[in-house]
């Protein structure tokens, strides 16, 4: 049996993954401080994984996980672009030197592919549309500083050491376990549980602004296919389906039955106008080709909100 470590695997797209990989077949090892990850996401699968608790800034702990793996699937990050706005020194040293100490430890103990989790981010607000890997990159926040850093440590590695390597930049992932407890939550999290809860959505600005909704499954099934390939560089995970932010509440307020109308706030200070993703590098080289509709995403995670209000 192979054994695959998946850092950052108790957090809401790890999670997807790791019960995607055990019904796969695999042995699957995770690494993870659960510092925004919890262990219930990972209840389907316990006693059936291996679970260590340490950090991927900690050198004994990415050593001890990395030891006999084949693949690495390296998720684990501070997520929110807030905490890296509000403390870069702290949110580097995990999103970069922890992905440098975890690639370190890969080539160390023979590690033959590394996935990383990276991030729409990079692209920053470059208004040229569907967002291209090709296109410069404009990071606006320390998040999409540090994330665009690991992406270039992954492929200094590959042309230094020979460990082969791929990038995915997820664009808005939605689905179940996704928390939607702080304001920078993702958006759907967010208007779901508001419209269960009867109360009307916040839309920051004129609610006309569109993002790339892809369902946590398909960034699962992304994961697994850039794991297998030996295609290298960075790949976009989106669905190439742009939706405005008015279209999304619509959906959710007809989905729930809420009659709640929007209330506008300001926009948001450096909020992006437009995100939508050219994917026909991941279609044509990794054969990654989304397969779940957004409404039938939608649908599915509000099954599982109905079932664990607020992020349970
Ligand atoms: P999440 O917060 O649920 O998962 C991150 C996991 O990493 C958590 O379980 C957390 O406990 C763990 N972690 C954080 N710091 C750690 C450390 N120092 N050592 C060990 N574990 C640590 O977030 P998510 O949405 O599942 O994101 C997963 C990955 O995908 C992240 O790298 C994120 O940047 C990237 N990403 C997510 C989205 C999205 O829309 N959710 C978009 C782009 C990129
Ligand atoms: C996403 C990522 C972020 C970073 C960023 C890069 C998530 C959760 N966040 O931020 O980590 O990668 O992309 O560009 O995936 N909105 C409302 N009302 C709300 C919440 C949000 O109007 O209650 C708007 C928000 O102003 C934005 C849109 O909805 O225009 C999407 O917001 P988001 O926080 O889900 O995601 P985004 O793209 O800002």
């Amino acid at each position: 049996m192979e054994t695959v470590l998946v850092t950052g695997g108790a957090g809401f797209i790890g999670s997807h993954l790791v019960e995607r990989l055990v019904a796969e077949g695999f042995a699957v090892r995770v690494l993870d401080d659960l510092s925004s990850g919890r262990v219930e996401h990972l209840a389907a699968v316990r006693g059936r994984i291996e679970f260590l608790e340490g950090d991927i800034r900690d050198g004994d702990d990415v050593r001890r996980a990395v030891a006999g793996c084949t693949r690495v699937f390296h998720l684990a990050a501070v997520v929110s672009v807030q905490k890296t706005v509000e403390d870069p020194l702290g949110s580097a040293a995990v999103n970069e030197m922890g992905s440098l100490s975890l690639l370190e430890a890969a080539r160390a103990a023979g590690v033959r592919r590394v996935v990383f989790a990276s991030s729409s981010a990079v692209y920053g607000d470059d208004p040229r549309l569907p967002k291209r890997e090709d296109h410069a990159v404009r990071p606006r926040s320390p998040y999409a500083v540090q994330k665009l850093a690991a992406e270039h440590y992954l492929s200094v590695y590959e042309g230094l050491f020979g460990l082969s390597t791929a990038s995915l930049r997820f664009f808005n992932v939605f689905g179940p376990r996704q928390d939607p407890s702080s304001p920078y939550s993702g958006v759907i999290s967010i208007f779901l549980t508001r419209a269960l809860a009867d109360e009307a959505p916040l839309i920051y600005g004129d609610g006309g602004q569109t993002r790339d909704f892809i369902y946590v499954a398909d960034v699962v099934e992304a994961l697994l296919r850039a794991s297998r390939s030996t295609e290298v560089g960075v790949f976009n995970v989106g669905t190439g389906r742009e939706v405005d932010i008015l279209t999304l509440w619509r959906e959710i307020a007809a989905l729930t039955g809420c009659g709640r109308s929007p209330r506008h706030l300001p926009p948001r200070p450096g909020d992006i106008r437009r995100s939508v993703a050219a994917i026909d590098e991941a279609a044509g080289r990794l054969g990654f080709v989304p397969q779940v509709p957004f409404e039938e995403g939608l649908s599915r995670t509000l099954a599982w909100y109905r079932r664990a209000p607020a992020g349970s």
